[in-house]
């Protein structure tokens, strides 16, 4: 039974005719942001999060070693001059309690707490025409009424974890990467059995094969990683960069990913260069790390060639660090680099050559069944104390489909969905009203810095707001032609790139029965922005209100 709520501050009592202004799901960095503004503009919000306080993604992946994989001083709010003075990272990548710490200081500055209720899902998102407004349903057995949805559910919010035969029959200890446990997970003395080499196992092996007894890892497919260099910040780096902290912000929304303004990247094409010349270029951008690497130069990015020629380096680099040779092999990738997500390691290649560190390729005998004890591949029977999945993420689609949420005419999400997510702009649904997705499908989204991302989307979703009242709308949705035609030309970039050449989750390949559909948008983050924005200033084309 639904019951009616309490009044207060984060249990305010809503009708149909009374909503509040806006409800948001998930109070990670967009919720946050989303809250924010609400509260700046006078706006009524209230978030619901799944969690037992603020942090999305960095409250849920506390695995060890978890840390970010953009810089420090570009993965944070720009929104607020004091704020971005004000705190000092520690180190050139920030690690995940240092992360949350942040999300925790900015919830604590800006008073949003109070509009959050946690521990608490929204499992149900009805639009009632008649009144115009969405009717939210939550685990608590709660209703509320609001205008609008803001959708701030994080791309990487529903673990993946395969249906194994005998999955949950595991005796030992069974870890999911993305839902790690409070406490300290204690590997002294353990066998340990991980399966996955994405960007959390990539991040998390070197730490815990230093103190576990015995490692073992299950590849199905070898990735691209690239060292960090991570280390304490450089104090005099990050005072430069906030004596004109606007001035850098702005030089990272002009780069494809919102980040990067400052690393090596050449104008020139890898075949303009010789054999030597180009391979000192890469070594140089290596010795940098981080992301990027993959397109350092022009083409590397673009062109099959060139990007086999980048594959190539850093495969040499795997041969020339681990020191058996079969090992090795199987340790190099073979896959466009970048097609993938590339990862950003510390020791990771190293690790292999710890004696207690076993790779074992599931690539062409996969995992037959989980045991009590561990684990059965082909012929070949393991035990462990602890298992852990590494098994990554039902990417950008899962969380919001896992809400039942139904639109004007009954019409339910994963219906409309059913042959994979359509949207216009990445911000909004032909036949969902008033409900804007953050860094959804058709969005720059996972393939841009996150936080540049989220404060787009959150500021053009506020000035729609504004421009609503304006004119005295109550209501905003995409019409079907400009749904399909973003739809359309967004298949047509990715088409022309070489993301979809490999089974990424950015297509929705590694979860079973999912469409594939390159999901990200992938014309560049400042293309988006200058579409969305030419959007706003010619009154909303594509969309028809009510
Ligand atoms: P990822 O990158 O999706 O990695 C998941 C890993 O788990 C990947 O190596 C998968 O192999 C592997 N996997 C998934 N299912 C299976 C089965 N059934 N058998 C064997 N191996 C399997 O998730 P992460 O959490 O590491 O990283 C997610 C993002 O977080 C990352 O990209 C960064 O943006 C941060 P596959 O490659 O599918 O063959």
């Amino acid at each position: 039974m639904i019951e009616t709520p309490s009044p207060s501050q984060n249990k305010p009592v809503t009708t149909e005719q009374t909503p509040l202004e806006l409800i948001v799901v998930g109070a990670g960095f967009a919720g946050l942001y989303a809250l924010y503004r609400a509260q700046a503009s006078g706006r009524s919000a209230l978030a619901f999060e799944r969690g037992g306080d603020v942090g999305g993604t960095w409250y849920w992946n506390r695995y060890p070693g978890a840390r970010c994989d953009v810089q420090s001083m570009e993965y944070s709010y720009s929104f607020d001059e004091d704020l971005q003075q004000s705190w000092d990272w520690s180190e050139r990548y920030a690690a995940q309690p240092e992360i949350l710490k942040y999300a925790n200081h900015v919830s604590d500055r800006f008073a949003l707490r109070d509009r959050i209720q946690f521990n608490t899902s929204v499992i149900g998102l009805r639009y009632l025409a008649e009144h115009q407004v969405w009717r939210v349903e939550t685990s608590n057995n709660d209703m509320y009424f609001a205008r609008f949805c803001i959708m701030a559910t994080g791309c990487l919010s529903s673990t993946n974890l395969p249906d194994f035969e005998g999955r949950d029959s595991f005796a030992g200890e069974a870890y999911h990467t993305g839902q790690w446990p409070h406490e300290p997970v204690n590997f002294k003395n353990k066998r340990v059995g991980i399966i996955g080499t994405g960007s959390s196992s990539i991040q998390s092996i070197p730490i815990i094969a230093r103190e576990c007894k015995h490692l073992t890892v299950f590849q199905r497919t070898a990735n691209y990683s690239i060292p960090a260099h991570n280390g304490p910040i450089d104090e005099a780096y990050a005072q430069s960069i906030k004596a004109d902290y606007q001035s850098f912000r702005a030089l990272n929304r002009q780069m494809f990913a919102a980040f990067g303004a400052h690393s090596s990247r050449w104008e020139e094409s890898v075949f303009d260069l010789d054999e030597t010349a180009r391979d000192e270029k890469f070594e140089a951008r290596w010795s940098e790390g981080g992301l990027g690497f993959s397109s350092s130069f022009s083409d590397t990015g673009s062109d099959l060639k060139a990007n086999q020629i980048a594959a190539e380096f850093v495969r040499n680099k795997i041969r020339a660090t681990v020191k058996d040779p079969i090992v090795a092999e199987q340790l190099c990738p073979d896959q466009v680099i970048g097609c993938k997500r590339v990862c950003v390691d510390t020791d990771y290649y190293a690790t292999y050559n710890l004696p207690h560190v076993k790779l074992v390729s599931v690539k062409d005998n996969p995992i037959e069944r989980i045991t009590p004890q561990g684990l059965v591949v082909g012929d070949q029977e393991f035990e462990f104390d602890v298992l852990i999945f590494a098994t990554g993420f039902d990417a950008m689609t899962g969380t919001l489909l896992k809400i039942n949420i139904e639109g004007r005419d009954g019409i339910t999400l994963t219906e409309k969905w059913a042959d994979g997510p359509k949207t216009y702009l990445g911000l909004c649904i032909q036949g969902f009203p008033n409900l804007f997705t953050v860094s959804g499908p058709g969005s720059p989204s996972v393939l841009s810095n996150m936080i540049v991302t989220i404060e787009q989307h959150i500021n053009w979703i506020m000035d729609c707001l504004d421009a609503m009242a304006e004119r005295s709308a109550n209501s905003i949705e995409a019409t079907i032609d400009a749904e399909s035609n973003w739809v359309h030309s967004g298949n047509e970039i990715a088409a022309g790139t070489l993301f979809p050449t490999c089974n990424s989750w950015y297509l929705g390949a590694n979860v079973p029965g999912k469409p594939r559909i390159f999901m990200p948008y992938v014309g560049g983050f400042p293309n988006y922005v200058a579409v969305c924005q030419e959007v706003a200033d010619n009154d909303y084309p594509g969309f028809s209100f009510g």
